[in-house]
C-alpha cells in the first residue's frame, strides 16, 4: 500500500515537472534591411548567419526603408516584410534541413544571401 502510494506520488511529480518544463525555446535571430542597400541576418550575438540547426527560430525583422523588404524563403517558409512597410516585425519560423534565401525583392541582384540548415 505504501509502495503503491509512493509510486503514484512519483508519477504525479513527474507529470508536474513535465508540465512545468518550458517548451524548447526558439533561438533568436535579427534580420535588418536598409536604410542603405544592405540586407543581413545575424544571430543574437551579431554573427552573420550561414548555417543553422533545424528548429524553431524567432526572427526580429528590422525593415528600415520603404524601398526595401526582407523576404525569407526556403523549405516550409515564405515570409515577406513588405516593401512599403517600415518598422519591426517578429516572425516565428520552423526551419528544416535545406537552403534558405533572404532577399530584398526589388533589389534582388545585389541584396540577397543564403544560409543552410543542416
Ligand atoms: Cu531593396
Amino acid at each position: 500500500m505504501a509502495r503503491a502510494r509512493f509510486a503514484l506520488l512519483a508519477a504525479l511529480c513527474a507529470l508536474t515537472l513535465a508540465a512545468a518544463a518550458p517548451a524548447q525555446a526558439a533561438t533568436k535571430l535579427v534580420a535588418t534591411v536598409g536604410p542603405g542597400f544592405t540586407i543581413t541576418l545575424k544571430t543574437a550575438s551579431g554573427t552573420k548567419v550561414t548555417r543553422l540547426k533545424p528548429g524553431s527560430y524567432t526572427i526580429t525583422v528590422r525593415d528600415r526603408s520603404n524601398i526595401h523588404n526582407f523576404a525569407l524563403k526556403g523549405p516550409g517558409v515564405a515570409k515577406d516584410s513588405g516593401v512599403a512597410f517600415v518598422g519591426t516585425r517578429t516572425w516565428t519560423v520552423r526551419l528544416k534541413a535545406g537552403k534558405y534565401t533572404y532577399v530584398c525583392t526589388p533589389h534582388a541582384i545585389s541584396m540577397i544571401a543564403t544560409f543552410r540548415v543542416v
